[in-house]
């Protein structure tokens, strides 16, 4: 009986979105009475999925990085084990009320020593570890873990003696050296994306331990990627850390940008600097005029040359569809809605979003998905910040999708192939981070979460705003 009401508040939905348009009479119309209809069975079913997955986390799994849920082990990135998983699942699980878990996972932040002879990539472990352990102390504020945060970050901050400022590709967190990751004869070079996408993580750290060092760091890396604009205004997406001069000239928000562009505009949501306001400013300008292109009625963010602004090539990649959020929080209402879209008429292509997309041709690049959450939090955003219901039926849609092609017998898996379904033996990190969280939130109750409130950072930890004091916090990150 309980199954037939709630299918038919879901019928409800998604006919009473279907039938009113776009005109202005959609906003909050039905989305408060039928989200609050259909809230009870959303929630709790996401959350029983979370669950199970997580318990095969726990039972095939435990202490490796991640599940390979398709041959039941446990998968690591380097030599020896970080333990990621239960990092990026902590604040899912505190805002899904799973406190044994949470609990679970402080304890076992609390015993994980971070005293090991491996060489870990800045970038990822940043949004992860970093992000996870401070989302830990945010909820808890347990002494322990913030002393466990300090020397997490403390072990990062090497990567960041280089002459440019932009950090190193990766550190050994016991010694402190450094290496770069891309192959004979490149050097040291990284992607935008890895240069500075560390305002958040590192300014919140600052704040916690009252010390600016940490937010100087990464300030200073992405003053330096801005610094390197070329004539135009527009950084390219591969960087020497040592010469500072770029290795490639090409321009795109897809992964190996993405982040750049989030933070310099989030962190200023938690830690208003000017500095870092005016390069947002100056760079949304950039993107508006040189990535965005519309093509065949349809917004796209394209690839250009960074010295001239020619598109050089018309590829997008299901990384790209974090923008909308960004560009609906910023208040770009417009092109945020254009924007996702595009990203939701390439989604029933496929019933997914293939890792990159070519437009004129209308096909695939690369076909694997994996679970990626981008789609979703910005329908998530959007749906929060419209109030249109079409948003929330847009997430509804994922999750089913995601569940017809991703749900095994144990937990979920990422695909090989969009065209033909293939499962592939992956689970990655975020999607305990961030693909089931958005998909919950998406249907929360806004007393229980009130997404005004908060600051997610890349791996959607979320942040709360008032924990930060207006008065204080220039001090301790050292924004004049
Ligand atoms: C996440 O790890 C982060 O959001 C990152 O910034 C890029 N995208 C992946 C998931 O797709």
């Amino acid at each position: 009986m309980k199954t037939i009401l709630i299918w038919i508040s879901i019928l409800i939905l998604i006919s009473s979105c279907a039938s009113s348009s776009s005109n202005s009479k959609e906003k909050n119309s039905i989305a408060q009475v039928t989200i609050a209809d259909s809230l009870a069975y959303d929630t709790e079913e996401i959350r029983t999925e979370t669950l199970r997955a997580w318990n095969a986390y726990k039972k095939y799994a435990w202490g490796y990085d991640l599940l390979l849920p398709l041959s039941k082990k446990g998968f690591n990135w380097y030599e020896e084990s970080l333990g990621i998983s239960p990092f990026d699942a902590y604040s899912t699980m505190a805002v899904m009320g799973l406190d044994k878990e949470a609990k679970e996972i402080e304890e076992y932040a609390l015993s994980k020593s971070w005293d090991q002879d491996i060489y870990v990539q800045v970038f990822e472990v940043n949004i992860r570890i970093l992000g996870g352990l401070l989302a830990i102390y945010d909820d808890t504020k347990n002494p322990r873990i913030l002393e466990k945060v300090i020397d997490f970050g403390d072990r990062l901050l090497p990567a960041f003696n280089s002459p440019t400022g932009i950090p190193y590709h990766s550190v050994n967190l016991r010694t402190g050296k450094t290496s770069g990751n891309m192959g004979e004869g490149r050097g040291n070079v990284i992607n935008v994306a890895q240069a500075a996408t560390y305002l958040m993580e590192f300014g919140i750290l600052s704040y916690y331990a009252k010390d600016p060092k940490y937010y100087q760091a990464a300030k200073k890396a992405t003053q330096a990627i801005f610094d390197r604009k070329s004539e135009i205004g527009l950084p390219g997406d591969y960087i020497n850390v040592d010469t500072g001069e770029w290795t490639n000239d090409w321009h795109y928000l897809q992964a190996g940008v993405d982040a750049y562009y989030e933070y310099m505009f989030k962190s200023n949501l938690l830690f208003p600097d000017p500095e870092i306001s005016e390069i947002w400013d100056y760079s949304l300008q950039k993107i508006n005029q040189y990535l965005a292109e519309d093509y065949e009625g349809r917004r796209f963010y394209t690839c250009v040359n960074m010295h001239s602004g020619e598109v050089v090539k018309r590829s997008v990649s299901l990384y790209d569809a974090f923008f909308p959020a960004v560009q609906a929080l910023h208040g770009d209402l417009e092109n945020a809605e254009k924007n996702l879209a595009t990203w939701d008429w390439i989604w029933d292509k496929y019933g997914l979003l293939p890792t990159r997309y070519l437009y004129a041709k209308d096909s695939v690049e690369y076909a694997n998905s994996e679970l990626n959450p981008e789609i979703i939090e910005s329908a998530y955003y959007l749906h929060q910040i419209t109030g249109k219901p079409k948003y929330l039926k847009m997430n509804y849609k994922y999750w089913k999708d995601m569940k017809d092609c991703c749900r095994n017998d144990v937990a979920f898996h990422a695909i090989e192939d969009v065209r033909t379904m293939k499962a592939k033996d992956y689970l990655a990190t975020y999607f305990f981070a961030e693909t089931l969280k958005y998909f919950y939130l998406a249907v929360e109750d806004k007393e229980k979460f009130d997404f005004n409130d908060y600051v997610f950072n890349t791996e959607a930890h979320p942040f709360k705003k008032s924990n930060f004091d207006r008065k204080k916090y220039k001090a301790y990150l050292g924004i004049k």
